[in-house]
C-alpha cells in the first residue's frame, strides 16, 4: 500500500538553517525512507529551505518563536503573517490531494486545526510537556485521533499526564553516511545548538579538568551564551569546528572518544546521540530524557548525574570500559532508517486503517 504524504515542517527555521535543530534531521530521514519504500512525500517548510533530493514547498511569513523559550502558563502566540498560519492554509488548500499529512511542528495552531481538516493527520511531537496550551491541545487531539500523537521516547512521553496514549518511534539516521571509526584521537566531542538549554559550559569544564581536547560542533545560536563560557574558561582546550554538514560532522565525530551530553533539560531522544553510536563513538551523558533509554549503560556509555561535572570527570576516567564496536551495533539494530521507518509506516498504516 502507498500513501501520499504531507510533511509539515517545523515553523522556527527554514531546513537547512539549523535553527529547527532535531527536526530537520528527522523530517529529511523520514522523508527520505519514506521515498525509499514507495510513498510520495512533499514537505512544507518556511522560505528558504533547501533540500538536495527533497520536494518542499516554501511558504513566506514569520517564523515562530520557539516554544523552549516560553513559560508555561504563556498564551498562545502567532504573528501577523504567520509562516505557521500560512503553512496550514496551503494544507487546507491541498488536502485532498493527500491520504495523511504529518505535522512535525511543536505548536498549537496544528493540533487544534486537526478536527477542521478532512484529511487524516499524524502528530510528531518532538520535545516533552514545555507549556500548559501545549499539553492540553495535545491531549484533545490524542483523545479525539487514538494513535496520532508519536513522540521520541519513553521518558518524553512521561513528561505528559497522557503518556499511555502516545506511540513511541525513537528515532532513525541513514547509517551509511556514518563511518565506524576504531581508533580514535585524545579527543571528546560536543554537538548541539550552543544554547544554555544544552549545557555546554559543563562539558567545558570537565575537559579542562580531564585536560583533554574538546572539540564542539554546532550551531552559535546564542552567541553571548558562547562568549561567556569562553570568559568563564579562558583556557580550557576546546576548539570550535562549526556547524557542518552531517558527512563533515561524522567524519570529525568518529575521531573522537566519546560525545559528551549534557542537556539541561528533557530532551525528547538525542539524534546527535545516535550519530556518535552510528560512527562508534560511545556517550557519557546526563540521565535525563530520551538518554535513558539510548545508553546501554556500562556498554554504550554512562549516564551521569544530571549537571554534575564530576560525574563527567568519572565517566571520562572510564572511557577504556567502553566498547565502540556495540555502538555501532546498537544503531544499526534500533536506529537505522530501515528500522525508524518500520516503525513509522506502522504507524501511518494503523491511522489510516481507521
Ligand atoms: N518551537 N514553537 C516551536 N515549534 C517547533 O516546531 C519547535 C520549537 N522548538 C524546538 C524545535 N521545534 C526543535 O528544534 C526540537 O523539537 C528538536
Amino acid at each position: 500500500m502507498y500513501h501520499k504524504l504531507l510533511f509539515m515542517s517545523t515553523p522556527i527555521g527554514s531546513l537547512g538553517s539549523g535553527l529547527g535543530g532535531g527536526v530537520e534531521l528527522t523530517i529529511s530521514n523520514i522523508a527520505k525512507e519514506m521515498l525509499r519504500r514507495g510513498h510520495e512525500v512533499n514537505i512544507v517548510a518556511p522560505q528558504g529551505s533547501i533540500s538536495s533530493s527533497l520536494p518542499i514547498k516554501e511558504i513566506p511569513g514569520e517564523l515562530q518563536i520557539p516554544a523552549q523559550n516560553q513559560s508555561r502558563s504563556d498564551p498562545i502566540f502567532l504573528h501577523k503573517n504567520s509562516v505557521l498560519a500560512n503553512m496550514w492554509d496551503y494544507a487546507r488548500q491541498v488536502q485532498a490531494d493527500y491520504d495523511l499529512i504529518v505535522n512535525f511542528a511543536y505548536d498549537w495552531l496544528p493540533l487544534y486545526l486537526t478536527p477542521f481538516f478532512n484529511c487524516a493527520i499524524a502528530h510528531l511531537i518532538s520535545m516533552g510537556s514545555l507549556t500548559n496550551a501545549m499539553d492540553q491541545i495535545i491531549e484533545q487531539v490524542a483523545i479525539k485521533f487514538p494513535g496520532t500523537i508519536g513522540v521520541h521516547s519513553k521518558t518524553q512521553a512521561e513528561t505528559f499526564t497522557f503518556a499511555e496514549r502516545c506511540i513511541c518511534l525513537l528515532n532513525g539516521l541513514d547509517l551509511s553516511i556514518y563511518r565506524f571509526c576504531a581508533e580514535p584521537t585524545q579527543s571528546l566531542a560536543w554537538v548541539g545548538r550552543i544554547a544554555p538549554e544544552k549545557g555546554l559550559e559543563d562539558a567545558v569544564a570537565a575537559a579542562k579538568i580531564m585536560g583533554i581536547p574538546l572539540k564542539i560542533f554546532g550551531f552559535k545560536q546564542d552567541v553571548s551564551y558562547w562568549e561567556k563560557i569562553c570568559q568563564q574558561y579562558p583556557n580550557a582546550p576546546i576548539e570550535y569546528v562549526g556547524f557542518l554538514p552531517t558527512i563533515e560532522l561524522q567524519k570529525e565525530l568518529g575521531q573522537c572518544q566519546a560525545l559528551l551530553v549534557t542537556p539541561r533539560w528533557i530532551e525528547a531522544f538525542g539524534n546527535v546521540a545516535i550519530e556518535a553510536l552510528a560512527c562508534g563513538v560511545p556517550l557519557i551523558a546526563y540521565r535525563r530524557g530520551g538518554l535513558t533509554e539510548i545508553i546501554e549503560e556500562g556498554k554504550t556509555g554512562f549516564l551521569v548525574e544530571p549537571d554534575s561535572v564530576q560525574g563527567l570527570v568519572e565517566g571520562i576516567k572510564r572511557l577504556d570500559e567502553l566498547d565502540r564496536q556495540a555502538c555501532r551495533q546498537k544503531a544499526e539494530t534500533l536506529y537505522s532508517l530501515e528500522a525508524m521507518g518500520d516503525r513509522v509506516e506502522e504507524w501511518f498504516q494503523k491511522i489510516l486503517q481507521k
